[in-house]
């Protein structure tokens, strides 16, 4: 692994997973101020140097958009699994969305909807090539599940915007599920 993906899955730890370990003060919307998370990454030898200059590369070379900075703050867009949940912003999503997981896990959703797991939200993808990206991390063979975004948001189900291509949502029944 590259010093760049090292310091990404660091900084998705920090900011989707642990805070607390770093002594980040997080709003509702997932912000902490850069200057903190820099302090925080300094106690370990290993990101003793690091600087924010070092961030906005790992933000700019990484193939997936995991972190937003926006003036002196950084946050996660997604995959945040600490209690306290983040507030997302609710927005309309696009007709048809995308779910890549294990076959192992298919009749499990059929049954019992796509569920959070250890997440606070459920990961909807917005294009296949992102699913079938998301499905590989769990089965060589992923299972891509197709979503009637259209007919659950009419029905009421709420869904949050991730990034452009990851959207978030708090449970998707079976009912708005097929298999492709
Ligand atoms: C499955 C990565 C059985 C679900 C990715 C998934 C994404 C069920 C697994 C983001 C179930 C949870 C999130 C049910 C859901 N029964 N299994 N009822 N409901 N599942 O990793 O969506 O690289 O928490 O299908 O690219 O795979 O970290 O979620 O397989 O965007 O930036 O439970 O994380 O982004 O797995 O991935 P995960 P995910 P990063």
């Amino acid at each position: 692994m590259g010093e760049l993906d090292s310091l990404s899955k660091e900084i998705s730890y920090a900011l989707r997973h642990a805070p607390w370990e770093y002594e980040l003060e997080m709003d509702e919307e997932g912000w902490v101020p850069m200057a903190q998370l820099l302090d925080g990454l300094h106690r370990e030898a290993k990101w003793v140097d690091i600087e924010r200059a070092d961030v906005e590369e790992m933000i700019a070379q990484s193939a997936k958009k995991r972190f937003e900075i926006k003036d002196e703050r950084i946050r996660a867009f997604y995959g945040h699994s600490f209690p306290m949940k983040i507030q997302k912003e609710e927005k309309e999503p696009p007709a048809v969305l995308y779910h890549g997981t294990a076959r192992r896990f298919v009749a499990s959703i059929m049954e019992n909807g796509l569920l959070p797991q250890q997440r606070q939200y459920v990961h909807l993808s917005q294009d296949l090539e992102t699913a079938e990206i998301v499905g590989k991390r769990h089965d060589g063979k992923p299972c891509i599940l197709v979503i009637d975004a259209k007919r659950a948001w009419e029905d009421g189900v709420k869904f949050y915007l991730g990034n452009e291509k990851v959207w978030l949502a708090d449970v998707v029944l079976g009912k708005y599920i097929k298999q492709m």
